[in-house]
């Protein structure tokens, strides 16, 4: 039989011109600076070391003759080349999947084990370009196998040497599991799943090392989302000469599920619409060195949020993790990072990190979909290279696993009729209108025109965010002023959109965490993109999470938004709550307001004089907060930047009949004397975007799109080092000279 014990203690860690330091794994070099900000943290190549006597290992010096000793690492960023007394036994491309080593032939009585560890850019390895950091380091756990000399397989593509296929029959209530093992010797296999009834036994002969059998599950328990996430064990024994001499186990769900285009996805048949978020795996402090506490906790929170899907972005997350979401029933979107830029030279490791996601998360009945891709035309062009490398990956995936469909996250500015659309069995889009640039409005006029134009295929909602700082706040919430208001009025609207058109498959709030983007610098806090429902503590809780919570969570709350918003400057404010009870009573110091019924968001206005303490009540459950009537809006509550271009306006102080930066961009563009002033500071703001600018000039999608956005919008897109507030005063002006036809 196996033993398999945990080889995270005593290591040494030597990063080039540093002092070597002993370390506990798991660990990342980038904790501190791949998160604050500059774009300046560590890519470089550096070592791990771990020294050790087979005398002093119990699992190695009482195997018996023949056993074979392996390593498995858990994740390792980005390359790893692995070496035990100067024999070079592995090389491993692709941060964030499983692999394992087979050490027997090498060990010696004292052993020296070293990791070269390198996440550096190169052309190869995706990814090499997107917002988040790429932290280095043996950052998953690490342990020691030890087997016999027959065993389940353990190397390939990182495999649990195991794979377990249900095939639901919802009518008769069955399942159909295909259970397969690969193995290097041994006769048979004995297979084993306990069930409610009893339990299911079968002796499989072994054939060149791979054993197959199927097994009739009658009255299946199935696997059924948040509502009953049952999970069956399968046990798997290699037998030589009639005993068993290793023995491994997956667990795996049974559960049917389909897509349609108009009326989304269907659980066990039955509607079951896809509502979550996305996670990233860092965590402030820690980087993306987690253990399974963090895991857990993380997994509380979406509980917690009511949330029943999850895109586990942007490539392959801890095994620990995909198990967190089997046991709570949560649906899965896995994918790996092959995202923003296409690289000729990655297609091989694009199919790599494929294969082994496939291979390691088949087992899971979380997961639903292969996500080839994010944003990948962000800035790539199409080309045929990049065509043919997503129809190669996509026929691989449906080789791979004829379960499953194949998605891809677009970019907005992908036209929708462009040829990688349809690569993929489901296309779903990042849409940031409302954020970025454009209107709210522009979120769901772009999904009803997809929808009309191909009622036929299946659309999502892969992405959409705003961010927030929990530090500013503003009664009068605008687009780009990084407030924790504006946040829940963009979310108020995209929770609405998306509650009205049940053919959304599947959307995506992202982020629920803030997270590690080193060559962020903005909302007043570097080094972090702040779109999270929650802060990159994985603590404190924005007002956008319980929009979320009041509509998917069953647990009954009421939450007073505004906490963090003391000090206002007006005479009547507007308290608002979030609620999944039908009626909230608003108290203002210890007297009862009023009552208003409705669904999830109720607001209040109140006269305020001084301090005072606001109440909202719903039966048993309450919430408290303070506010306070100052003379002037308290400036540490405004984000300096931004919010200044902004707000710099209003519409009645124009001119009427005149031109402005109010009128939409592309009425400006057809007017030659506004159309040179826009031109100027167009051009200005597309050179300080640099290399994504260029690949989206001729996109005949992007340029109709920006003619129906105000100028406003997009100047405040350009951010104030661009186009700072007295420019947009200045620009205003000049176009304020112009007189409109007619
Ligand atoms: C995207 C990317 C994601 C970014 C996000 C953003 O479309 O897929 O990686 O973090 O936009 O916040 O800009």
């Amino acid at each position: 039989m196996r033993t398999t014990i945990s080889f995270n203690d005593n290591w040494t860690f030597n990063k080039p011109c540093e002092a070597a330091v002993p370390v506990t794994l798991p660990h990342t070099w980038n904790a501190i600076d791949g998160q604050d900000g500059g774009n300046d943290y560590w890519r470089g190549t550096a070592t791990y070391e771990k020294r050790f006597r087979q005398a002093d290992v119990g699992a190695l010096h009482e195997a018996p003759a023949g056993s074979r000793v392996f390593l498995a690492f858990d994740g390792v960023a980005m390359t790893a080349d692995v070496t035990l007394n100067g024999k070079l036994l592995a090389h491993h491309e692709g941060g964030y999947a499983t692999f394992r080593v087979d050490l027997t032939d090498a060990l010696e009585a004292e052993n020296r084990l070293t990791v070269s560890v390198d996440n550096s850019a190169n052309d190869r390895v995706y990814p090499q370009m997107a917002d988040f950091t790429f932290y280095g380091g043996i950052y998953r756990d690490v342990s020691l196998i030890v087997v016999p000399a027959q065993h389940f397989e353990l190397v390939k593509d990182g495999t649990p040497g195991i794979k377990v296929t249900p095939n639901v029959h919802l009518k008769d209530r069955e399942a159909y599991v295909v259970v397969e093992t690969w193995q290097t010797g041994g006769s048979e296999v004995w297979i084993e799943i306990p069930t409610e009834q009893g339990k299911e036994f079968r002796r499989v002969e072994a054939r060149s090392g791979h054993a197959v059998t199927s097994i009739i599950l009658k009255n299946v328990h199935l696997w059924d989302g948040l509502n009953d996430p049952y999970l069956y064990t399968v046990t798997a024994k290699l037998v030589k000469n009639g005993e068993a001499v290793d023995e491994i186990s997956a667990r795996f769900g049974c559960r049917e599920f389909i897509i349609d285009p108009e009326k989304g996805f269907f659980l066990n048949g039955r509607s079951y619409p896809l509502r979550g978020v996305s996670r990233h795996q860092d965590r402030i402090g820690l980087g993306n060195a987690l253990t399974i506490k963090e895991h857990e906790e993380d997994m509380a929170v979406v509980r917690e949020l009511g949330a029943n899907t999850l895109r586990l972005a942007h490539y392959q997350h801890a095994q620990e993790f995909y198990d967190l979401c089997d046991e709570n029933g949560i649906i899965v979107w896995a994918e790996i990072p092959y995202i923003t830029k296409h690289m000729t030279n990655g297609k091989a490791n694009a199919v790599s990190q494929m294969k082994e996601l496939i291979t390691q998360c088949y087992n899971h009945p979380s997961v639903v979909c292969w996500g080839l891709s994010n944003e990948i035309t962000a800035s790539s062009p199409v080309t045929e290279e990049l065509l043919q490398d997503h129809r190669d990956i996509n026929d691989f995936c449906h080789e791979m696993d004829s379960t499953r469909p194949t998605v891809m996250a677009h970019a907005f500015m992908l036209e929708k009729d462009s040829p990688l659309i349809p690569i993929a069995d489901i296309a779903s889009y990042n849409l940031y209108f409302g954020w970025y640039l454009g209107e709210l409005e522009q979120n769901e006029q772009f999904f009803d025109e997809y929808h009309a134009l191909y009622p036929d295929r299946v659309i999502g909602f892969s992405e959409y965010g705003a961010d927030a700082n929990t530090a500013f706040h503003s009664s009068r919430p605008e687009q780009g002023d990084y407030s924790e208001e504006y946040q829940c009025v963009y979310h108020e609207h995209m929770l609405k959109i998306i509650e009205e058109r049940p053919y959304l498959w599947a959307t995506h709030v992202w982020n629920l965490f803030d997270f590690a983007a080193d060559g962020r610098d903005e909302g007043g806090k570097k080094g972090e993109n702040q779109k999270g429902l929650i802060e990159f503590d994985h603590k404190t809780k924005k007002d956008a999470f319980y929009l979320y919570k009041a509509a998917w969570s069953k647990e009954p709350f009421v939450h007073l938004c505004g906490k963090r918003y003391i000090d206002r400057a007006e005479d009547t404010t507007e308290i608002k709550v979030y609620s999944n009870c039908e009626s909230v009573t608003l108290f203002v110091d210890g007297k009862e307001l009023e009552t208003k019924s409705g669904k999830i968001i109720f607001t209040f206005t109140i006269p305020i004089t001084g301090e005072h303490m606001v109440e909202a009540v719903s039966g048993e459950f309450r919430d408290q907060s303070t506010v306070r009537k100052v003379e002037k809006p308290n400036e540490s509550y405004i984000f300096g930047g931004a919010g200044n271009v902004v707000n710099w306006f209003d519409k009645e102080d124009l001119k009427p009949g005149y031109y402005s930066i109010k009128d939409k961009f592309g009425e400006l563009m057809r007017n030659p004397a506004t159309a040179a002033i826009v031109g100027r500071i167009m051009a200005k703001a597309s050179a300080s975007r640099g290399e994504v600018a260029e690949g989206t000039r001729d996109n005949k999608a992007l340029q109709q799109m920006l003619a129906g956005l105000s100028f406003e919008s997009l100047l405040k897109k350009a951010g104030v080092n661009v186009v700072p507030p007295e420019a947009v005063k200045s620009i205003n002006d000049a176009l304020q000279q112009i007189k409109k036809e007619n």
